[in-house]
Parts: structure tokens; sequence; C-alpha cells
């Protein structure tokens, strides 16, 4: 039993990265729907333009345990700290400064690992 939880665990830190690529909708926005979950964001690849407003619309997974959508990059003019809930959360923001940047659930549940380190983490790619 023991084994078998660890290799689970080694495959799901190796997985690949699932890529969303924005388009600019003709309002000028970039979208883009997250789903949340115990413990991934799908997808947490995502590229979105510099200086283009951003919408992303987060949806939790029914279930108890409670998750967040985290990004810490005042430097980019990313200061985003979420919780979710069943409904869906539309989160704007503006990204003013190219690189990638993490977005992350920064729940933790007593001494367990935190989410962020069980999986809940993505990228937002910043492109010029
Ligand atoms: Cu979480």
């Amino acid at each position: 039993m023991g084994i078998i939880l660890v290799a689970g665990m080694a495959f799901a830190a190796e997985k690949e990265k699932k890529v969303f690529n924005t388009v600019i909708d003709k309002d000028g926005v970039q979208r883009v729907t997250i789903t949340a979950g115990s413990f991934f964001f799908d997808p947490d690849y995502v590229v979105v333009r510099v200086n283009v407003p951003v919408e992303v619309t987060v949806r939790k997974e029914a279930e108890i345990t409670p998750h967040a959508f985290v990004i810490d990059a005042p430097e980019a003019g990313l200061s985003v700290k979420e919780p979710l809930s069943a409904e869906p959360k539309v989160i704007k923001f503006t990204a003013t400064k190219a690189g990638k940047y993490p977005f992350f659930c920064d729940q933790k549940f007593l001494f367990f690992k935190s989410h962020k380190e069980r999986g809940m983490e993505g990228v937002l790619e910043v492109t010029e």
C-alpha cells in the first residue's frame, strides 16, 4: 500500500502541464475558465498578453475541502487572493509585466502538506 502511494505521488509531481492560450475577445478581454479540485488546477498553464485585461472564472469541484486562487506577484500588478466556492468566481486583473508567475492554492490543513505542495499550482505566463 505504501509503495503504491509513493509511486502515485511521483507520477503526479511529474505530470505534464495542460496549456491554455487565451485569445482576446471582441470586447478586449482575455478569458479562461479554470477548474479547481483536490489537488489540481485544470488547466494549470495559462498564457495571457501583457497589459490586456484578464478574466479568470474559477469553478471549484463540489467537495468539502476549501480551496483558494492566489497569485502573489505585485511586481506585475498581480495580487489575487480569492477563496473559492461552488459558485464560479470571476477574478479580474491585468498583468503589467511579462514573465512567468505561479498561481496556487494557499490552503493547508494542520500538519499536512499544503495544497500547493500536493499539486495545486499552475503557471500564468505573461507575454509581450
Ligand atoms: Cu486547495
